[in-house]
C-alpha cells in the first residue's frame, strides 16, 4: 500500500466527520490517469488518482495521489474555501522521491497583517513547536514562495520513512483537525472592499501554483504536455476557470 494512503482515508473521514460534502466535479479523464515508465526489469506504473468535494464554507477540497512505486509517492492535498471566507488555505505536499521525503504543510495565509496572523497562525504555533524537534526545519525553499506560507509552515525532509508513518502523519492530522476548527468558526465577509481583497489575494495564490507547481516537469514526462496542463488549469488550480464558469 501507498506510504499516503492512510493520509487520504484519515483526511477524508475527518472530513466527513466535521463537514456536510459535496463531490466536488473532476473534468473526464482526470480522476485516475496511468503511465507505465521505464524498460524491462526497472519498469513502473504511475497511478495518479484525484479526489475533489465541496462544502458550504469551502469551494474545494482536493487530493492529488501520485503512486509509482517505492521511490515515487505523492500526496498533494489543499482546500481552497468559499471567496467569502478569509480562512486560509490548507496546504499538505507530502512527497517521497529516490532521495528522500520531502514534506510541506501548512495554513497558507491570504494576508500578512498582525490580526490575520493572530487569528490564523498563532493558534497553530504550539502544534508546530511540538513536532519541531522531530521534523526539523527542512532548508532552503524558494524565495519567490515565501509570501505564500505562514510562521507555522512546516517544512521538513526526513530521511527515514518511519518518521512520515509517525510524526508526519501526527501532524498532518493535528493540522487537518486545527483547520477545521478555523472552519467551523469562520463568518461570512460582505464588506465588498473585503471581498474584493479576498479574491485578488487567492487569485495572486492559485496563479503562483499553477505557474510554478513543482510537480509539472514530471507529470509531463508521465502522461504528456496536453494532459498536464490540464490538470493544473482545470483541476488542481481551477479558481481562475470557475470565475470565468460560474456566471
Ligand atoms: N506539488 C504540487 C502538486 C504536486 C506537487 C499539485 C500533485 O503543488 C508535488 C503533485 N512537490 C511535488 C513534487 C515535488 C515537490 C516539491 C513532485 C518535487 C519536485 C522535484 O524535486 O522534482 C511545497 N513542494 C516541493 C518543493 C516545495 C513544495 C517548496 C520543493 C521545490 C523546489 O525546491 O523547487 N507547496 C509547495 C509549494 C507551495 C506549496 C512550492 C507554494 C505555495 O504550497
Amino acid at each position: 500500500m501507498s506510504l499516503y494512503q492512510p493520509f487520504l482515508e484519515t483526511a477524508l473521514a475527518l472530513l466527513k466527520e466535521c463537514l456536510p460534502l459535496e463531490p466536488y466535479p473532476i473534468p473526464e479523464g482526470f480522476d485516475r490517469k496511468e503511465a507505465t515508465i521505464g524498460k524491462g526489469k526497472r519498469e513502473e506504473t504511475v497511478l495518479t488518482t484525484s479526489y475533489g468535494f465541496q462544502s458550504p464554507k469551502l469551494r474545494q477540497i482536493r487530493a492529488a495521489h501520485v503512486q509509482g512505486g517505492n521511490s515515487l509517492q505523492v500526496l498533494n492535498f489543499v482546500i481552497f474555501p468559499q471567496l467569502n471566507y478569509e480562512l486560509p488555505f490548507f496546504g499538505a505536499d507530502l512527497v517521497t522521491l529516490p532521495g528522500g521525503h520531502l514534506i510541506a504543510l501548512d495554513m497558507q495565509p491570504l494576508f500578512h497583517n498582525a490580526a490575520y496572523q493572530e487569528k490564523y497562525s498563532n493558534p497553530i504555533l504550539p502544534i508546530f513547536e511540538s513536532y519541531r524537534q522531530f521534523l526539523p526545519w527542512g532548508g532552503d525553499f524558494p524565495e519567490e514562495a515565501k509570501p505564500f506560507f505562514s510562521p507555522a509552515f512546516l517544512w521538513t525532509r526526513p530521511q527515514e520513512t518511519a518518521v512520515v508513518q509517525t510524526y508526519v502523519y501526527k501532524a498532518f492530522k493535528d493540522y487537518l483537525q486545527a483547520y477545521l476548527d478555523f472552519v467551523a468558526a469562520a463568518e461570512p465577509v460582505t464588506k465588498p472592499q473585503a471581498l474584493d481583497a479576498i479574491q485578488a489575494a487567492q487569485l495572486r495564490y492559485i496563479r503562483y501554483r499553477a505557474e510554478k507547481d513543482p510537480a509539472r516537469g514530471m507529470f509531463t514526462r508521465f502522461y504528456g504536455e496536453e494532459w498536464t496542463e490540464e490538470y493544473i488549469h482545470g483541476f488542481l488550480f481551477d479558481l481562475e476557470r470557475y470565475l470565468q464558469y460560474r456566471q
